[in-house]
């Protein structure tokens, strides 16, 4: 904390605008690179550049002349800082000195610059030469007995090459271990639209929201975490397309938004009502709402009007009844007291639903992060589908990804669950025979390391014991290991929470040219929409020693396989033999990728539900039912709060960019209890008390976090919201969805209780 007393004055004007332009100028100022960053941000999601390293939202056509978002230019300020951290820094501060820092202070040190390695002797980094870090990820991994002791994440930033490459090395190696930052994110939908519609991606396309006659934004804040999002529903809401914003925080952007794109809007300081329907939902209430909004069509079609789309369900859906049934075995009551909306609101919503001709449905963690999230999805897959909204300009489920190339990693093979075909697809290209057991989700990876049966952990990218839950016991996991390394771009907690030994490799960030043997070289990522496209860096790497990351994984399987069958030398150099190897182990989709990726804005992979073709073992879309209302365990504490863990304006998950949160109206400050005034008085306590969380469980440990603010805030009713990562100790690591793995970060159940005493 930077600040003992955090200010907080609410927020009323429209979200983007100049303040938006302003903290744009203010970032590249911080970090010194006002004339390079501001040269960078002119190639970004262009033709021939690079792809913003920030969120996953896919670019426009060609016709604007700039794409980028204020937060995205702060995750290129970031990385583009013209701070470093050398070996003279390492030397000054031991790692027991450097844990002390926050999160914010370990950030601003700027990019790492070379190789090193822990030493236990002095409790200091000390600069290690490449050939010797690659000897070591060799030496040990060669030495496990059980391939399955070593745990490979990835996080999303990571380009198809690199992931790719990894996902072959860790297979041959031997394992399926590949937790990733997916499995903490968008899982519930990889997971749990493959048995509906038979892919675990979305079905819309960026155009589809020119042709959209209503869009639904559940569980998402675009105007902080999909800026470039804002830009669409402007327009759309310009047309008169209603927008239903399901929310338990009336977030700023999805009231009113000024387009900093837009000339007129910031000369005049006009702005745009974003939310025509503003659902002040309860957390975890979406189902309800859902359900409820399903009701109100099966009624009106009992009362002889039509709203389905007969044909539809007809020719292309199974297990209609089924869902019709349990629409009717939900009583109005319920769902009311269940979602927190009023009925009156619920059936506006359906009204809005019934008479477009074509939905989309966005969503993002706050419909994901519930002990049920993979089947709550599936909802908002059914209630599509009742309206025939896929398939049809226009139309469709559209989760909104996080990292910028999450979705790619998981297309080129990060997965733990690999199918049957895919395994024999690599078996043939690659002639070696890959593992077929399943590997380990991030959840199973710290219970493995808890265990003490994992000695080894690889991070390609990310800031895993942050990210993770339950950090201290995500802490003790670490610690117990014998080897972990960190393969990124800037310092982070990770780094010091490590095994008995310990490396920290520093990468060419995305921004950033790639020079090999062969030439200048480029990297591809998929977007959220499933566009995939090229990606140039523009910059010089921040250091002499950087190495790509495509290099880092082919060196490390040269180290831990000797006797390899793949020739990972001759992919350092030239990444067109990479994409020539994706589109063998993935014909249907990436089948002349070389020759496709040429293309100035890249290509679409096929999503078969655009073309009403369902690749689920029925040959189907299927109706999946949730029976009931509830998405996370019921807990009969009447002290019970359900806390969600969220972004603030000013971070990039775990990398904090400054302590204030813009359109929350908060400064200076992140240790933040979001509160009902109402909730508050009913506990008997003051408005910016300081007050301690502790969460309710019955495993035994004892979680609690201290020094918190309580801010009044007009959440819903029993809901509470803070800040990721600093709440993460407050989430037990059992507390997740079985089917995706994913933690219920948005449905922490804990109760206020005084802090303790100042010393
Ligand atoms: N600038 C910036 N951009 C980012 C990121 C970042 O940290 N910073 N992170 C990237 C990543 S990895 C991801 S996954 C995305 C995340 O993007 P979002 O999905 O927008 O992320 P969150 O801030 O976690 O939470 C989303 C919203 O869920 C709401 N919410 C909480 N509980 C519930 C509930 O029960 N029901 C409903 N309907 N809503 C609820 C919260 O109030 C919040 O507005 O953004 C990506 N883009
Ligand atoms: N309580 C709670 N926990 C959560 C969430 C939540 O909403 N609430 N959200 C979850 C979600 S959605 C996600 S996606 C995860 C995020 O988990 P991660 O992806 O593991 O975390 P990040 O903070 O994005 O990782 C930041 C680090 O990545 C490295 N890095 C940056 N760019 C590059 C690059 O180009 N290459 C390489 N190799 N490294 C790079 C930098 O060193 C930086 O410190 O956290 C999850 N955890
Ligand atoms: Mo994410």
């Amino acid at each position: 904390m930077t600040d003992s007393k955090p200010r907080y004055r609410s927020y009323t004007s429209p979200a983007g605008g100049w303040g938006a332009a302003a903290a744009t100028a203010k970032v590249l100022l911080e970090q010194s690179v006002v004339t390079k960053g501001s040269r960078a941000l002119l190639s970004m999601n262009q033709p021939g550049g690079f792809k913003c390293p920030s969120c996953a939202f896919p670019d426009a056509d060609c016709t604007k002349t700039l794409e980028f978002c204020e937060n995205g230019a702060k995750a290129l300020a970031h990385e583009a800082t013209k701070f470093r951290v050398t070996r003279d820094f390492f030397a000054q501060h031991s790692v027991a000195e450097l844990m002390a820092q926050s999160d914010y202070w370990l950030e601003m040190q700027g990019r790492l610059t070379e190789p090193m390695r822990y030493d236990p002797a002095t409790d200091h980094y000390v600069p290690v030469s490449w050939d010797e870090a690659f000897a070591t990820i060799g030496r040990h991994l060669r030495a496990l007995d059980d391939p399955n002791a070593a745990e490979f994440y990835t996080s999303g930033r990571t380009p198809n090459e690199a992931a790719f490459l990894y996902s072959i090395f860790v297979r041959e190696y031997g394992t399926n271990n590949f937790p990733d930052c997916s499995n903490m994110c968008h899982e519930p939908t990889s997971r749990g639209l493959p048995p509906a519609i038979g892919v675990g991606k979305g079905t819309v396309v960026l155009e589809d929201f020119e042709q959209a006659q209503a869009i639904f934004v559940i569980g998402q804040n675009p105007g902080t975490n999909a800026p470039r999002m804002m830009t669409l529903l402007v327009e759309a809401r310009k047309r008169g397309v209603p927008i239903v914003a399901v929310n338990p925080m009336p977030e700023r952007a999805l009231i009113r938004f000024t387009e900093p794109q837009d000339a007129i809007q910031m000369a005049t300081f006009g702005s745009t009502e974003i939310a025509s329907e503003f659902v002040h939902i309860r957390v975890g209430g979406d189902l309800a709402l859902l359900k409820g909004m399903m009701k109100v069509m099966v009624e009106r079609e009992a009362a002889g009007e039509t709203v389905f789309d007969h044909n539809f369900l007809r020719e292309h859906t199974e297990g209609f009844a089924e869902l019709k049934a349990d629409i009717e075995a939900q009583d109005w009551a319920d769902i009311v007291a269940a979602s927190g909306v009023s009925e009156e609101q619920i059936r506006r919503c359906a009204e809005i639903y019934i008479r477009s001709k074509a939905t989309i449905i966005c969503y993002g963690m706050g419909l994901t992060q519930h002990q049920l999230g993979s089947r709550l999805v599936q909802q908002v897959a059914n209630i599509l589908l009742l309206k025939g909204n896929y398939g049809r300009p226009g139309a469709g489920i559209s989760p909104i990804r996080g990292h910028s190339n999450v979705q790619g990693d998981r297309t080129v093979g990060i997965d733990e669950k690999p199918g049957a075909a895919y395994l024999d697809r690599v078996r043939d290209v690659f002639g070696f025979n890959p593992p077929r057991a399943h590997g380990h989700h991030t959840i199973e990876s710290v219970e493995a390391m808890l265990a003490g049966t994992a000695k080894v952990f690889i991070g390609l990218g990310g800031n895993f014991v942050r990210a993770v839950p339950d950090t201290e016991r995500a802490y003790d996991a670490m610690r117990k290991l014998d080897l972990t390394v960190g393969i990124a771009t800037k310092l982070n907690r990770g780094h010091l929470v490590h095994g008995r030994e310990a490396l920290i490799l520093p990468v060419v960030a995305r921004s950033e040219r790639i020079e090999t043997a062969a030439g200048e070289q480029f990297v591809t990522i998929e977007d959220s929409m499933s566009n995939v496209t090229a990606s140039r860096g523009v910059l010089d790497p921040a250091s002499p020693h950087l190495m790509p990351e495509v290099e880092i994984v082919c060196r490390m399987a040269m180290a831990a396989l000797p006797a390899s069958k793949v020739d990972w030398a001759g992919y350092i150099d030239d990444y067109g033999r990479i994409r020539d190897k994706i589109a063998e182990v993935y014909p249907a989709i990436y089948e002349g990728f070389s020759e496709r990726i040429k293309a100035p804005r890249g290509f679409h992979l096929d999503i078969p539900p655009r073309r009403r073709v369902w690749a689920t073992p029925n040959g189907k879309a299927n109706f999946l039912v949730l029976p009931g209302l509830a998405v996370n365990a019921e807990i009969a504490d009447p002290a019970m709060l359900r806390l969600a863990t969220v972004r603030s304006h000013d971070q990039f998950n775990t990398t904090i960019y400054s302590y204030n949160d813009r359109y929350r109206g908060v400064r200076g400050d992140r240790m933040i209890l979001f509160m009902n005034a109402a909730d508050r008085e009913a506990r008997g306590l003051d408005a910016g008390a300081r007050v301690a969380l502790e969460t309710i469980s019955d495993d035994g440990v004892e979680r609690r976090v201290d020094g918190l603010t309580i801010i009044d805030y007009p959440m819903s009713r029993g809901a509470v919201a803070g800040y990721y990562p600093e709440l993460n100790p407050l989430l037990p690591l059992d507390h997740y969805d079985r089917i995706s793995g994913t933690p219920a970060a948005k449905s922490i159940p804990v109760r206020v209780v005084a802090p303790a005493a100042k010393g």
